[in-house]
């Protein structure tokens, strides 16, 4: 007999563990899949040595229950990732969320059955469910891309992923370590890598800006401030575009001096990270105000990296500052001052295969007792494509997918009733806090379906001509911006054959949930019920 649920929620990361607390609260009866063997989504599998987020732990953690937000106490202001797996089992302890999940279940199948009005799921393991809902909280950068290097597998040495870590210690000391790719993963990675490894070699395709974190232990007089005045971070994360209370210098570039703009400029490099590129309003979108990042970030690197020709490799020539992640890094430039420490620039030294002892290039073979692949995601669509989705008349997501894919609000596909995609593709998602866009992607969810309740249907859907016009506004507003002229993960440039275009909604979070919520207000205008 195959279990019936009303909902089935697929992921048990931030979105899925506030998508089960609250579908419990509305009273549904749920089932959990996770792949995993436990709770944490992207911190479960992202175990690398530096890993942390580049988000600030105050802002980067659930604001729904007033109790849980003032008991957690963060120890850094950048939390690791032990600490926020940590918080995410302990999130998980304090509602009780994990009875409703089966772990280490992969969803392999989901098919809509029409007649019952319900979507049949199998997991790999065969373990087969119904429900009437289906959520995919299946993670913007959950299915992790290994490129297919020339004798990859020839490789006789010990392989590695940042993007599944082993949970067991890894002991890189006294060995010849080669890491390849140099996005955030990378990034965090090398500087600690470094200091247990007897050599370490990076090969580097494309060299990415990066900002330091500006990291620091939280010590109880900064905590206690950021409590007294986490009302007014929250309000100002709800209200902001990415999720996050920090917003951009209110004086705009054309009219502050040479000196204002220097200052500005500093301040948000001591902000630390992805915040740089909040420094002006519009520096993702006016090459002008973009190019004076760039020439500040250039000076930056001169004092961190002393040597020239080092320094012309890690410097960034094929992307705008910002159009791809900055990263967030502690210590990465200077360690390419380290003697035990090479780069190697695949953009003029190719690299030609992997063999069994190491890696050649088109210059020369390096040997290696280690290869650590940091080398990105299949972003946004991957997690879902992976799984064969079939809607209605069999209509299979995959092959739709082969597209560019057109979503509703991103999170509504039409012929696949009663499926929510959560932090989809056309969603701001990974442009925003993903600690709030969680909770109010799941939200909305709940709200669709307590809605079709209410109401007694059984079934809504996407029309597709909302999708497409939803689709069409965001690719637009990103045309708007700098960002399609950058190669990234953003617009599936980093996977051969993917669809190419801005899959984000870059038209900021606060805007995207007004635009949602006019949606709702308007009786789900966009969607058929039935
Ligand atoms: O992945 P990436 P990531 N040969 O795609 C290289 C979030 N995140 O895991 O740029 C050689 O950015 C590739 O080169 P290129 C964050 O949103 C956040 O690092 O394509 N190299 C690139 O250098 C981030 O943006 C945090 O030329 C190859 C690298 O691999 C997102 O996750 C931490 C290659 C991939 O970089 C993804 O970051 C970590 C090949 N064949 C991740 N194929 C924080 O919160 C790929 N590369 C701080």
């Amino acid at each position: 007999m195959i279990p019936e649920h009303d909902v089935i929620i697929v992921g048990a990361g931030f979105a899925g563990l506030y998508s089960t607390i609250h579908a419990e609260r509305a009273g549904l009866d749920i089932l959990g899949l996770e792949a995993g063997d436990d709770v944490g989504g992207t911190w479960y599998w992202n175990r690398y040595p530096g890993a942390r987020c580049d988000v600030e732990s105050i802002d980067y953690s659930f604001s729904f229950d007033d109790a849980l937000q003032r008991e957690w106490r963060w120890s850094e202001r950048y939390a690791t990732q032990p600490e926020i797996l940590r918080y995410l089992n302990h999130v998980a302890d304090r509602f009780d969320v994990r009875r409703h999940y089966r772990f280490g279940e992969r969803l392999a199948a989901a098919s809509w059955d029409e007649r019952a009005q319900r979507w049949d799921v199998r997991t790999e393991s065969g373990f087969q469910a119904s429900a009437r809902w289906l959520v995919m909280a299946t993670g913007g950068l959950s299915k992790p891309q290994l490129p297919d290097l020339p004798g990859r597998d020839d490789f006789a040495g010990e392989v590695l992923q940042t993007s599944a870590w082993p949970e067991d210690p890894v002991d890189l000391r006294g060995k010849r370590v080669a890491v390849i790719g140099t996005g955030s993963s990378g990034v965090q990675a090398i500087p600690l890598i470094a200091q247990d490894a007897a050599e370490l070699t990076v090969y580097q395709r494309s060299a990415n800006y990066s900002v330091p974190a500006f990291n620091r232990t939280l010590d109880d007089d900064e905590w206690q401030r950021q409590q007294d005045d986490l009302a007014r971070r929250r309000e100002l994360s709800w209200n902001g575009a990415a999720g996050s209370p920090w917003t951009s210098h209110p004086v705009p570039f054309a009219d502050a001096d040479e000196h204002e703009r220097r200052a500005v400029f500093e301040e948000s490099w001591t902000r630390g990270g992805v915040l740089f590129a909040k420094a002006f309003q519009g520096l993702t979108v006016d090459p002008v105000i973009n190019d004076a990042a760039r020439v500040f970030f250039e000076q930056k690197l001169a004092e961190r990296v002393p040597d020239p020709e080092t320094r012309e490799s890690l410097t960034p020539r094929d992307h705008p500052v910002g159009t791809k992640r900055i990263c967030t890094d502690t210590g990465y430039y200077e360690t390419f001052n380290e003697p035990h420490v090479a780069l190697v620039d695949l953009r003029r030294e190719p690299l030609a295969a992997v063999t069994a002892t190491g890696i050649r290039t088109a210059d020369e073979h390096r040997e290696h007792d280690v290869i650590v692949y940091a080398t990105g995601f299949d972003a946004m669509t991957g997690a879902l494509t992976a799984i064969d989705i079939r809607g209605r008349d069999g209509r299979s997501l995959r092959e739709e997918w082969t597209g560019f894919p057109s979503t509703y609000l991103g999170i509504a596909l039409p012929g696949f009733p009663n499926l929510l995609v959560l932090n989809g593709p056309g969603s701001p998602s990974v442009l925003s806090n993903m600690a709030l866009t969680s909770e109010q992607q799941g939200d909305y969810a709940l709200r669709i379906i307590a809605h079709c309740r209410q109401q007694g249907h059984t079934s809504i859907e996407a029309r597709s001509d909302a999708a497409a016009a939803w689709t069409a506004h965001s690719l637009e507003l990103a045309d708007r911006t700098l960002f399609g002229s950058a190669p990234s993960w953003y617009t599936g440039s980093n996977i051969a054959g993917k669809a190419r275009g801005f899959l984000p909604y870059i038209g900021g979070f606060k805007n995207y949930i007004d635009r949602c919520e006019e949606v709702a207000a308007a009786d789900y205008r966009g969607f058929v019920l039935s």
